[in-house]
């Protein structure tokens, strides 16, 4: 396809930047991290969004190198930010060849060398959908980015294949409710209420996706949901504009 035969220049040409968007916390309604969203500014569509590009990038083989680009980009606006004083949590989306790939670890590693970011100012995000292959591989990728010093998160928690016993072998940091349990109707809140306990029982930092009203933020605060990211707050954000925000502006 055409869109296919654009991606590899547009690679090329540096057209896909990072947005961001910002995590809130919910004690105290400050911004405490965001998470690294990719979108690719098209020279005439405009800004195109990963929904679009992302599926076409897995099915030729290109979301590998977009991916660790998205991962240096990342890192390299953390090392920015933290020199300058601004100590946010970054997350970063991990897709599914990404995680299978043999050389993940090294490359992190070279990359947080190369630009000089904490560790502890990144966080990863992974989906169920990637445990399906459970075994002795997928616990030496969590462990080995814990051991990094990076953070990981379960993405999309809940609607994928929740067999949870991974919960108890894989050192997670968090873990993101999904927004369909966070948008129910309150007759289907038990769900949510099970996913913030569990979270308790594992020690985990549970985040709440999506959150859109201020109903949903009080009835998820009152839940004990630590931190939550939603249009509420903001949508993803180009840089300036996350730092306007962070800045007090809009
Ligand atoms: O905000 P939004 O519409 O941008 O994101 C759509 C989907 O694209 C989400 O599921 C998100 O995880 C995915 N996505 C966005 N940026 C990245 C990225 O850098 N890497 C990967 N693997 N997925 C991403
Ligand atoms: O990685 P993940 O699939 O979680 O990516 C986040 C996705 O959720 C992105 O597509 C982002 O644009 C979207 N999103 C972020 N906040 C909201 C929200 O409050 N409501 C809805 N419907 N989608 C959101
Ligand atoms: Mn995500
Ligand atoms: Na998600």
């Amino acid at each position: 396809t055409r869109l296919e035969q654009e991606l590899r220049p547009a690679l090329e040409r540096h057209e896909f930047e990072l947005f961001y968007q910002p995590r809130v916390s919910a004690g105290t309604a400050r911004i405490v991290g965001a998470e690294a969203l990719l979108r690719w500014r098209h020279p005439q569509r405009g800004w195109v969004m990963p929904d679009e590009f992302i599926p076409v990038c897995e099915a030729t083989g290109l979301m590998r190198e977009l991916g660790r680009r998205a991962f240096e980009m990342a890192a390299r606006q953390q090392a920015g930010w933290w020199a300058a004083g601004r100590r946010l949590k970054l997350s970063v989306n991990l897709s599914p060849c990404e995680f299978e790939d043999p050389w993940l670890l090294e490359e992190i590693q070279s990359v947080l060398r190369d630009t000089g970011c904490p560790p502890q100012a990144l966080e990863i995000e992974i989906t169920e959908s990637m445990l399906v292959a459970e075994g002795e591989r997928t616990t030496r990728v969590v462990e080995g980015l814990r051991a990094l010093g990076l953070s990981v998160a379960l993405d999309d928690f809940g609607i994928g294949y929740s067999h949870l016993a991974y919960l108890q072998r894989l050192p997670f940091t968090s873990l993101k409710i999904d927004r369909r349990f966070v948008q129910a109707p309150p007759q289907e809140r038990p769900v949510a209420e099970a996913i913030v306990g569990l979270c308790r029982a594992m020690k985990l930092h549970p985040v709440a996706e999506g959150v859109e009203t201020e109903a949903q933020r009080h009835w998820l605060e009152e839940l004990g949901v630590a931190e939550f990211q939603g249009w509420l707050f903001a949508p993803a954000l180009p840089r300036e504009r996350f730092e306007a925000l962070l800045d007090g502006g809009t």
